[in-house]
């Protein structure tokens, strides 16, 4: 599908009235429409600050309109705790053409919101999620907004920088049972990437949590390779999550845990415990996550 400039407009709108305006009825009404109407893959690129992400991401993009399919960036800047403010140095990296409409890129910042993902990123996600082939979003690998990328991607991919204690780190942390694809970026670099490859190869082992199991792939954004290898990948994974009907599992989960989120971010835990037994979500996260914070402000 081409998106015309008109509809890039509009989305950008949009965006800007979710920002100022989230609890009125017609962007929640809005947004549970978008909701109901997925289009997207959405593939979250995590890992340490300088591991190579959003040099990865600008060759994705590249590969994908090469495609010619549609997609969406949604960059998630950790916010520095002295100003407040987002280190906004990813805008600048990625090389778009500012005429083609089938590439979107927002940038956000992480705030306070829980793991560091900001409250907006949902929200936006669903939006973009309908409207593109494709969604990346970009977190900074620091420790919990690893485990909440699960909650807002269909796949998880972990950047690993060669030669790096990451592994062995992220192991320690559990976080191996977060990503579904884990490349080791820099493979330009081949000696420290070589080795770190086998390393992970080696405990493949300890990290197949699940029956689809993981992916390791070396990449090189520097010198273009491994991008075709990586589709396959992600395509092959999109074929699985939609013939299992996993996705349908996975996202709606992610609506739960969404709605849960939020509730505890404006009531406290001690809000969670009050709505626990009218959560009965199906659809309309939006809808849903409303009528329980009107039930919370008026108890
Ligand atoms: N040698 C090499 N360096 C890379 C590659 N990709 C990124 N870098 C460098 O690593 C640094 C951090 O890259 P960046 O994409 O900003 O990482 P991010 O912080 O994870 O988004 C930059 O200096 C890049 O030039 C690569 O494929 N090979
Ligand atoms: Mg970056």
């Amino acid at each position: 599908m081409k998106i015309t400039l008109k509809k890039k407009i509009e989305l950008s709108n949009f965006l800007e009235q979710i920002e100022t305006n989230r609890n009125s009825e017609k962007v929640i009404n809005k947004l549970d429409l978008m909701h109901s109407n997925p289009r997207a893959h959405v593939i979250g690129i995590t890992g340490s600050p300088g591991v190579g992400k959003s040099s990865l991401i600008d060759k994705l993009i590249q590969f994908i309109r090469k495609n010619n399919k549609s997609v969406g960036v949604i960059a998630v800047d950790p916010s520095s705790r002295e100003t407040g403010g987002a280190i906004l140095g990813d805008r600048t990296r990625f090389l778009l053409d500012p005429t083609d409409n089938n590439v979107f890129v927002r940038s956000m910042a992480s705030k306070n919101y829980l793991g560091g993902i900001s409250e907006l990123t949902y929200p936006t996600m669903i939006t973009m999620r309908s409207i593109f082939d494709y969604i990346i979003i970009e977190t900074v690998g620091v420790g919990q907004s690893e485990i909440f990328i699960k909650d807002i991607t269909d796949t998880v991919v972990l950047c690993i920088q060669p030669g790096s204690g990451d592994n062995i780190q992220f192991m320690k942390s559990g976080i191996f049972e977060i990503p579904n694809i884990i490349l080791v970026t820099k493979s330009d670099l081949k000696d420290l990437s070589n080795l770190t490859y086998s390393d992970l190869k080696g405990s493949e082992n300890l990290f197949e949590y699940d029956d689809d199991g993981i992916e390791i792939l070396k990449i090189s954004s520097h010198k273009s390779s491994g991008f075709k290898g990586l589709f396959d990948v992600i395509s092959k994974r999109w074929g699985i999550l939609k013939e299992k009907k996993k996705i349908f599992n996975q996202r709606k989960s992610q609506d739960i845990s969404w709605i849960e989120r939020s509730i505890i971010d404006e009531f406290g835990q001690k809000g969670k415990e009050q709505i626990k037994d009218l959560m009965n979500y199906s659809s309309n996260p939006f809808k849903t996550l409303n009528e329980l914070r009107n039930y919370l402000a008026r108890n």
